[in-house]
C-alpha cells in the first residue's frame, strides 16, 4: 500500500455537510459525485496530498444508510492507494484478509475499489483503491 488516498465520512446530509466542512477546511469540494453502484453521494476535500470523501446514502439499503442507523455519523473507511489493485487483492487475500468483492469495482472520483471486511481488520473498514488511467 503506498499511502492514506482519503478517509470516508458518512453524513446524514451532504449539502448541510459541504457547508460545514467547507467552513472547516476552509475551502470547497472539488468534486461532487453520484456513484449509484454503491447507493452514495459523495463529495471531496483536496487535503495536501490525501482527500476527505462526505458520503451521504442515496437508497435505504445503502452500506452508508445502515452504518448511519447503527452507528450515527463519522468516519466510515480509510482508503489506501495502491499500484495494481489486482496484486495487491491476491496479495491480501493470501495473508487471509476478507475481501467484499472478487473483482476491482468502479468507486467514484476515477478509481478501481475494493473493500476489506472490518471484522479481519480491528472493526475498520478498510478499502484499496487504483487511478484509472485515462
Ligand atoms: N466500519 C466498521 N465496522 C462496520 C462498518 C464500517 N464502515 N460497517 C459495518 N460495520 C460492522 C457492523 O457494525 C457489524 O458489526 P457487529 O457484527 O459487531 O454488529 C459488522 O460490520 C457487519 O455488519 P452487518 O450489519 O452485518 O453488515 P452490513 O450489511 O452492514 O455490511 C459491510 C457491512 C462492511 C460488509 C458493508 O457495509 C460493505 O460491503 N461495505 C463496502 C461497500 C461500502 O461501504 N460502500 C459505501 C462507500 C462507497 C464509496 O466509498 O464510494
Amino acid at each position: 500500500m503506498l499511502k492514506i488516498e482519503h478517509i470516508g465520512i458518512a453524513v446524514k446530509d451532504l449539502s448541510q455537510s459541504n457547508d460545514l466542512f467547507s467552513k472547516l477546511f476552509g475551502k470547497e469540494p472539488y468534486k461532487l459525485e453520484k456513484v449509484e453502484t454503491e447507493g452514495v453521494s459523495t463529495s471531496f476535500f483536496m487535503m495536501g496530498d490525501s482527500k476527505i470523501e462526505l458520503l451521504e446514502a442515496t437508497k435505504p439499503d445503502s452500506a452508508i444508510a445502515k452504518f448511519i442507523e447503527k452507528k450515527g455519523e463519522g468516519i466510515h473507511h480509510i482508503a489506501f492507494e495502491v499500484a495494481d489493485i489486482c496484486s495487491e487483492m491476491k496479495r491480501l487475500q493470501n495473508e487471509g484478509f476478507t475481501l467484499l468483492s472478487e473483482q476491482p469495482k468502479k468507486g467514484a472520483d476515477n478509481k478501481l475499489i475494493c473493500f476489506l471486511h472490518p471484522k479481519g481488520t480491528n472493526g475498520v473498514l478498510i478499502e484499496l483503491c487504483q487511478e484509472i488511467k485515462l
